[in-house]
């Protein structure tokens, strides 16, 4: 998993740059700061993904929605000891104290959501939009008949979530074929505790149709925005997640 991989570089880097400032003799304060959560910069400028998606709405989404569940999600964490990858936490959920367990459903799948959904588009002349190639394209086409048919049924999905939720592509664990599920708020299909089986495996691709999401350009026109996230859509990304 990319993002995993990612994240944990992260915090490799600010230990060293903690143990690089004070030799021999890490605080606690700096080993948890460590453990921490980050939030990514946006890989892209705000206005990239223009005009499917605004600058406006990338810069709150991500400097204040996205931001939001990181910090919170660190704030709960700071009472438990170790460290966890995002994997970790959804598949041990009801393993921590059941005061934490709404931290980690909701602001931990918030910060994850959003890491996967940056990552998952990129603008036109970056290689987004399109169709995918190679092995996805070649298991897209066996599990959904074609790409067309693929595109429509994630369409409808996403735009039939009630409420706030996202859509996902997913290589689904219990038999490896890809199908696409809903989840309410943040929710996301690694989290074993929340969702039944057949809504659990690897997210390939994620929509978020919050409406924070899109309401500023399109306000309730949320077929439009759907049909316009196609156009940026980063499949060479996505296929990486593929098992
Ligand atoms: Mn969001």
């Amino acid at each position: 998993m990319p993002i995993t991989r990612r994240d944990a570089l992260k915090r490799t880097a600010l230990l060293g740059a903690a143990a690089a400032l004070a030799p021999g003799w890490l605080t606690r304060a700096q080993s948890v700061e460590a453990a921490m959560f980050v939030l990514p910069d946006l890989p892209y400028p705000a206005n990239a993904l223009e005009p499917a998606i605004d600058a406006r709405t990338m810069q709150i989404h991500h400097d204040k929605h996205h931001a939001g569940y990181v910090r919170k999600l660190n704030a709960a964490m700071a009472e438990v000891s170790g460290e966890y990858s995002y994997e970790e936490l959804f598949a041990g959920m009801d393993t921590f104290p059941e005061t934490l367990q709404g931290a980690i459903r909701n602001n931990g799948g918030g910060a994850y959501n959003h890491d996967l959904f940056w990552t998952s588009m990129a603008p036109p002349a970056r290689g987004g939009g399109g169709m995918p190639s190679g092995a996805l394209a070649a298991k897209i086409n066996q599990d959904f008949g074609s790409f067309a048919v693929f595109q429509d049924q994630f369409s409808q999905a996403a735009g039939t979530v009630f409420g706030s939720g996202w859509a996902w592509l997913i290589q689904r664990k219990s038999d490896g074929k890809l199908v696409i599920v809903t989840t309410e708020n943040q929710d996301n299909p690694l989290m074993v505790s929340v969702l039944p089986p057949e809504k659990l495996g690897t997210p390939l691709l994620g929509l978020d149709v919050w409406e924070h999401a899109y309401y500023l350009h399109y306000q309730n026109r949320r077929a439009d925005y759907i049909s316009n996230w196609w156009k940026v859509v980063n499949w060479p990304e996505v296929s990486l997640r593929l098992a």
